[in-house]
C-alpha cells in the first residue's frame, strides 16, 4: 500500500523585492561564471566536512517521485584511487587509440585531453556518483525509480555548484564504459556509474583551455 500524502507548511521559502532578486541573480551568475573545470590537481588535503556539506547540498536536488535515485561514493583511499586510475586508463587508451570516432576526437581536441589520468591519484577526493534504478523504502519495500538520469544529473550539477561555492575545483570525468566502478567500489548491479567527479584544489600553475561560454541569445529563446 502506498503511503498517504502528508503536507506541512512551507516555512523555508523567502521572497525578495524584485530589485534585490536582480542583484542576487547577477551576483550568483558572476560567482558561478568563475567555475572552470581543471585537469590538474594539487594533493593538498581538504577537510572532509566540506565534502559532506556539499554532498548534502547535491542530495537536496529534486527527483522523480522524490525517490532520490543517487548514491555517492567518496574515495580518499590511495589504494582505491590507484585501482580506479588503472582501469580508467585502460578504457581511455582504447578510446583514444581507436574506439572514438574521428568526429569525437576532433571535438575534444580544444580540451587537450588524452588517455593519461594522473589526477585520479593526485586529487584528495574522487566522488563516484551512481544512478539507482530502484530504491529501498524505510519499510523495506523495493520500488522502481523514475527519471533516474535527469534526477542524478541535477544532483551532480548542484554538487558541482556547491563545491565551487565552497572554493574547490572539480573535473567531471566519464571514463567510458565505467562498469569497473561497480566492482572496485562494491556497488550492486542496479546502481549504474553516472559520473566520476575529481575534487580538490587546482594545481599551482594550472592552465585551462581558452574556451568561451555561449551568449544568452545562443542558449535561450524568449517567446
Ligand atoms: N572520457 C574521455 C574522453 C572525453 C570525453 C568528453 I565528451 C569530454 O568532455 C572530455 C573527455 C576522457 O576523459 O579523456
Amino acid at each position: 500500500m502506498a503511503a498517504p500524502a502528508r503536507f506541512v507548511p512551507l516555512t523555508s521559502y523567502r521572497e525578495y523585492p524584485p530589485a534585490e532578486m536582480v542583484e542576487r541573480a547577477r551576483g550568483f551568475n558572476a560567482e558561478i561564471q568563475r567555475r572552470r573545470t581543471v585537469r590538474e590537481f594539487s594533493g593538498r588535503a581538504v577537510p572532509r566536512e566540506i565534502i559532506e556539506q556539499c554532498l548534502l547540498a547535491g542530495g537536496s536536488a529534486p527527483s522523480g517521485a522524490a525517490l532520490q535515485p543517487w548514491h555517492f561514493v567518496v574515495i580518499e583511499s590511495a589504494q582505491v584511487k590507484a585501482k580506479i586510475r588503472l582501469e580508467a586508463e585502460k578504457e581511455e587508451q582504447e578510446f583514444y587509440s581507436g574506439r572514438a570516432p574521428r568526429e569525437w576526437l576532433d571535438a575534444l581536441a580544444p580540451l587537450g585531453t588524452d588517455e593519461h589520468k594522473p589526477f585520479l591519484e593526485t586529487a584528495p577526493y574522487l566522488i563516484a556518483i551512481f544512478e539507482k534504478t530502484h530504491s529501498i523504502m524505510d519499510d523495506g519495500r523495493r520500488v522502481k525509480n523514475y527519471y533516474v538520469s535527469q534526477s542524478t544529473g541535477i544532483a551532480c550539477g548542484m554538487l558541482i555548484t556547491a563545491l565551487h561555492h565552497a572554493g574547490l575545483a572539480t573535473l567531471t570525468h566519464t571514463p567510458s564504459p565505467m562498469g569497473f566502478l561497480n566492482s572496485i567500489l562494491d556497488r550492486p548491479k542496479d546502481e549504474r556509474p553516472f559520473l566520476l567527479l575529481v575534487v580538490g584544489y587546482p594545481a599551482a600553475d594550472v592552465q585551462v583551455p581558452d574556451i568561451r561560454r555561449k551568449p544568452l541569445e545562443k542558449i535561450a529563446t524568449f517567446l
